[in-house]
């Protein structure tokens, strides 16, 4: 196990471990809440106390399938606590249709990739009303759920899951990625189903006219039935 820096509260982890990254540090770093958690493409992810936020870094040889792997571990570490989670690329896992946990990875290259952070959320043990108002019907927590869930055994098992993730074959993680994502989304309000994962992460859709599309960046939405 690396070392696990734990602190009370933090503008965000991400940005803590960077720096610890910078200096060549390893380690895993968990605050019991975020003052400015961030998602991706500057948006704002809300940490109150009860939830789990960390992250971890990482130095990989290449960054592409780390977010895949990291929501893979969320899933698994899920199944345990008997909760079944989707994924919605690129990296959000749901639970009955609600948005539980977000991944933020950020990566650092000099001449080469050089680390990797990956930023976990997980809503754990709080009610909605933590979160504002207009998150409460697309968000949902463990606690909602009706799952109790101990913060650090779910740290111990996402991190140990990472790792043996890390060591498994790309065409088995992006089988088992694709055998739990939600297939119906849409993306600038085209409908498509999603087909699966190229190596680099990137999402294979089909549009209605079965025409292939390859989607690099951006958001997807879903359509219901998932
Ligand atoms: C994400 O971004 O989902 C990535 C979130 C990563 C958070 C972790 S916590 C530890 C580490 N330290 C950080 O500072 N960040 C990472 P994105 O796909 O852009 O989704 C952000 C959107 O999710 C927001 O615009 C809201 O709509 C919604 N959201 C915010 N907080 C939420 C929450 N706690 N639960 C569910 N949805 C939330």
């Amino acid at each position: 196990m690396p070392e696990i820096v734990i602190k009370y509260s933090l503008s965000s982890t991400n940005a803590y471990a960077k720096k610890l990254a910078d200096s060549g540090k390893n380690a895993v770093v968990v605050a019991l809440k975020q003052t400015q958690g961030k998602g991706r493409l500057g948006r704002k992810w809300f940490s109150p106390k009860g939830g789990l936020w960390f992250s971890v870094i990482l130095r990989p040889k290449s960054a592409s399938l780390i977010p895949v792997m990291a929501s893979l571990a969320i899933l698994r570490s899920l199944k345990k606590l008997g909760v079944k989670g989707k994924l919605k690329w690129p990296n959000d896992v749901y639970v009955n249709g609600k948005k539980i946990c977000g991944i933020l990875s950020e990566s650092s290259f000099s001449q080469s990739l050089e680390y990797v952070v990956v930023g976990i959320g997980i809503n754990t043990n709080f009610p909605l009303e933590k979160l504002p108002k207009e998150l409460r019907k697309t968000a949902t927590t463990l606690m909602e759920e009706g799952v109790g869930a101990n913060n650090m055994e779910l740290l111990e098992s996402v991190l140990l899951e990472i790792k043996s993730l890390m060591m498994e074959k790309k065409t088995k993680i992006i089988r088992e990625w694709i055998g739990n994502a939600m297939r119906k989304v849409s993306i600038n309000s085209e409908k498509l189903s999603v087909g699966g994962l190229t190596d680099e992460g990137y999402l294979v859709a089909k549009d209605l006219k079965g025409r292939k599309k390859i989607i690099t960046e951006g958001d997807i939405r879903l359509r219901r039935p998932f």
